[in-house]
């Protein structure tokens, strides 16, 4: 049979749709049109999407399997994959099929696609960018699968009590995931604890992996490749009848509870090591599964482990999935029986390693006790890796015990602990930061003993966003526009088309109209007056990212409004989103001030018209498809030196927001492309916030000789914004981690830069319409082909 051709093609005529959708109804789903329900119906629309993709996806299959092509593999312990349904109708071309059917039968679409709900497997930037990443890997037509965790409860639901974030568990796949293909019969076996024998590693705890996986469409091509996340399930038949009958009816099902535990949920913390035996669990039981199906696959076509780093490279996302390294040497050790050199030359050519940070906190580091534990066989290869490693070092820089000790994979004090940053740099042969100046920091800061030990390993690959998701399903609006003055829609396959808009700045029909799109997304978010300055701070909650000094400057906003109104500056709708580590105390008190001071702002009739404060609770993908089209300012005001990248920055700007940012992560690359001109910057740039921060800082010198500054915190101070507020100013007080003080009064300058520009809407937009149009440079396209260029060298396998 013609594998490329075996498939009856799904109809794409409306008649054609909405027999299909029928047919689903009764067949698949099992009711009838006068029974179904909205979810019913929901569920039958979805599967009757993912026909139309999964036929795409046989025939990308066929094409790979024909081919036997270089794959790309990428490890990734978060996806946050976003809402399916709006995508899916897009990429198969049946926007507009799917509404008028349901309609015919009787449903309401906006009903139906409601209950959608997004599969929230991630917790920020990092997730979000693999499931990026994916995107433009099938848009690409680059044969890759991606590979993670199929978590019972996602990110928790963020709500809020008496301002208080509250967590709730995001029981996701409550009524099933009509989008999911479960593949049970892929299972894998995955080992813990146990003892190293004479015949190897006998491990004292079976767990099974079974995957399932979701389609990944590429854009305007036929390419459909797939995401592959692993379940855990106890591997035996555990249940205990004997123990169920005697009536211990916990005790029956202890085994399996605790096996299935492995996922049942998504650490929700993304920039602290965490460390807890679960955590470090669940990190090798997605390498193991995932290494054993990239080899089953692997074998498909092939028989030499010499052609296995032809065949393959494997992504590892930040170290979450180091652990990959040494499985893989025993895999190829142990169970291959390859020998040792032979082995570790093989997993050296294969992976590559992605770091994410530049928080000393996130750098995971293991107890050697407890990975001794748990991975006895895994721990005597670290150990061999680590003594080759030290003969290098020792062999290439003599005498030098400092290096010695920095580039150990063991930490010695205060606790001896694996370091799986180090781990990750020596099994890979390539390393890259995500934005130019990451990468430059990582090479002479976090890594710069392992720069000089070799020095090609290190390279830098800047994050980028997929402007399908982030421009056209967010931004319909927008979009057409874009189109209608690109002259065509190729701009959604190669951003750097938007380039073209430039001229456009100038002509004040198109800016009228560009205007008159972000006032309709305004009110699209239902915000009140959409004549006011929307100026949006999204993204997590942590300190580095300074939120604490966006309250700063809403309070000195508001004590304008009381003693000098003439200062005040032009209306502003300041919203925040984000949600904080269930764990992270500091955190959690900035979230309750910002709740605090939106309630007193709320309050007073001095604000009214001019200033308000809008949290909405439990920011995710799907509120971010609606908050980033209506923004008109973009707040990126880390620390310098401390965000490694961003990605919200990018889509933001891309969707016409101005930023206003310090000179940290790719808001550098930013600021260049969109031009110095169109960009508000503020603050200590990475070098002297560092020297600051290194040397004798006073936080309260600031607060002494700023009479805006000093009336702010003392409002916090005195509990105007309740207890949480005064932690806020204590800390601000006291240590000032991330030297808040320091950068207010630059930041509360350039803030009335922007109210006065603001105030000539002729020039804002003509802003805005350059910072989408020098934005094209952040699509995941472009970062796709970079990896592709410095990393992977994978070609394109068209179906
Ligand atoms: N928290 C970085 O902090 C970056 C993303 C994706 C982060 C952020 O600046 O844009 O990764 N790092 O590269 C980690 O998660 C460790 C993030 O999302």
């Amino acid at each position: 049979m013609d594998l490329r051709n075996g498939l009856r093609p799904l109809g794409s005529t409306p008649a054609e749709f909405e027999q299909d959708l029928l047919s689903n109804l009764y067949y698949r789903r099992g009711t009838t049109v006068e029974s179904a329900s909205a979810q019913d119906a929901y569920e039958t629309l979805a599967l009757t999407v993912r026909d139309r993709l999964a036929a795409r996806r046989a025939r990308t299959a066929a094409a790979h399997y024909e081919t036997n092509p270089r794959w790309v593999y990428y490890l990734s312990a978060e996806y946050l994959l976003g809402p399916q349904l709006e995508q899916n109708l897009l990429y198969s071309g049946t926007t507009d099929l799917a509404p008028a059917a349901l309609k015919a039968l009787g449903f309401s679409p906006e009903e139906v696609e409601a209950l959608d709900v997004e599969p929230g497997l991630g917790n920020g930037g990092l997730g979000r960018l693999a499931a990026c990443l994916l995107d433009s890997l099938a848009t690409l037509d680059i044969p890759a699968v991606g590979y993670g965790i199929r978590y019972d409860l996602g990110i928790f639901k963020q709500d809020f009590e008496n301002g208080e974030q509250v967590e709730k568990p995001d029981d996701w796949t409550f009524q099933g995931d009509p989008w999911e293909f479960p593949a049970p019969d892929d299972w894998q076996t995955v080992g813990f604890y146990g003892y190293v024998g004479p015949e190897g590693w006998v491990p004292g705890e079976i767990v099974h992996g079974e995957p399932s996986h979701l389609l990944v469409p590429g854009y305007g091509t036929e390419t459909v490749n797939i995401v592959r996340l692993w379940r855990a399930r106890a591997a035996q038949a555990s249940f205990d009848l004997r123990r169920f009958s005697a009536g211990q009816y916990a005790e029956a099902v202890q085994e399996a509870v605790k096996a299935e535990n492995i996922s049942k949920v998504l650490y929700p913390d993304d920039s602290t090591e965490m460390g807890r035996e679960l955590r470090l669990k669940q990190q090798y039981f997605l390498v193991s599964c995932s290494l054993r199906d990239i080899i089953r696959r692997f074998r498909f076509r092939n028989s030499d482990w010499s052609d296995f780093p032809v065949k393959t490279v494997i992504q590892l996302n930040d170290t979450h999935p180091t652990l990959a390294i040494p499985e893989l040497m025993r895999l190829l050790v142990d169970e291959e029986k390859l020998d040792w050199e032979q082995a570790w030359s093989l997993v050296r050519q294969t992976f590559a390693y992605t770091c994410h940070t530049l928080l000393p906190e996130a750098l995971e580091t293991w107890p050697v006790d407890m990975l001794g534990r748990l991975l006895p066989r895994h721990l005597e290869i670290i150990y061999r890796i680590n003594a080759e490693l030290l003969d290098e070092v020792r062999a290439t820089f003599p005498d030098d015990l400092s290096r010695v000790r920095n580039l150990s994979l063991i930490q010695e004090e205060p606790q001896r602990r694996v370091r799986m940053a180090n781990l990750a740099v020596t099994g890979t042969f390539k390393v890259n930061g995500v934005a130019e100046l990451h990468s430059q920091l990582l090479t002479s800061t976090t890594f710069a003993d392992f720069a000089a030990l070799w020095p090609d390993k290190f390279t830098n690959v800047t994050n980028g966003v997929t402007p399908r998701r982030f421009v056209r399903l967010a931004n319909p609006g927008l979009s057409a526009l874009i189109t209608e003055g690109l002259g065509s829609e190729d701009w959604l396959r190669d951003l750097s088309l938007l380039s073209g808009l430039a001229p456009l700045a100038d002509d004040a029909s198109f800016r009228a109209r560009w205007r008159s799109e972000k006032r309709h997304a305004k009110s699209a978010l239902g915000l009140g007056d959409p004549g006011a300055m929307l100026d949006v701070m999204i993204k997590r909650f942590h300190e580095y990212k300074r939120q604490q000094l966006k309250i700063l400057h809403v309070i000195t906003l508001y004590q304008r409004l009381q003693s000098a109104p003439g200062r005040f500056g032009v209306p502003r709708t300041v919203l925040f989103g984000g949600k904080a580590a269930p764990a992270y105390y500091a955190a959690k008190s900035i979230i309750k001030t910002i709740n605090a001071v939106a309630a007193a702002v709320a309050a007073d009739p001095k604000s009214s018209g001019l200033l308000r404060v809008v949290f909405p609770a439990n920011y995710n993908v799907t509120l971010a498809e609606k908050i980033i089209p209506a923004a008109d300012l973009s707040e990126q005001i880390s620390m310098a030196g401390k965000e490694a990248s961003g990605t919200g920055n990018m889509k933001l700007a891309l969707n016409g927001a101005l930023t206003i940012g310090t000179l940290d992560g790719a808001n550098v690359e930013i600021r260049d492309r969109v031009g110095a001109d169109n960009f508000f910057l503020f603050g200590l740039d990475a070098p002297a916030a560092l020297s600051l921060r290194s040397g004798d800082y006073q936080p309260r010198s600031y607060y002494e000789a700023d009479d805006e500054l000093r009336a702010a915190l003392d409002a916090l101070s005195n509990g105007v914004f309740g207890g949480a507020g005064q932690e806020v100013a204590q800390s601000l007080l006291g240590r000032d981690e991330y030297l808040t003080l320091a950068d207010y009064r630059s930041y509360i300058d350039k803030q009335d830069e922007v109210a006065a520009v603001w105030q000539n809407q002729e020039r804002w937009t003509r802003m805005s319409i350059l910072n989408t149009a020098g934005s094209g440079f952040f699509s995941s396209d472009r970062t796709v082909s970079d990896y592709l260029e410095r990393i992977w060298r994978a070609s394109p396998v068209r179906p």
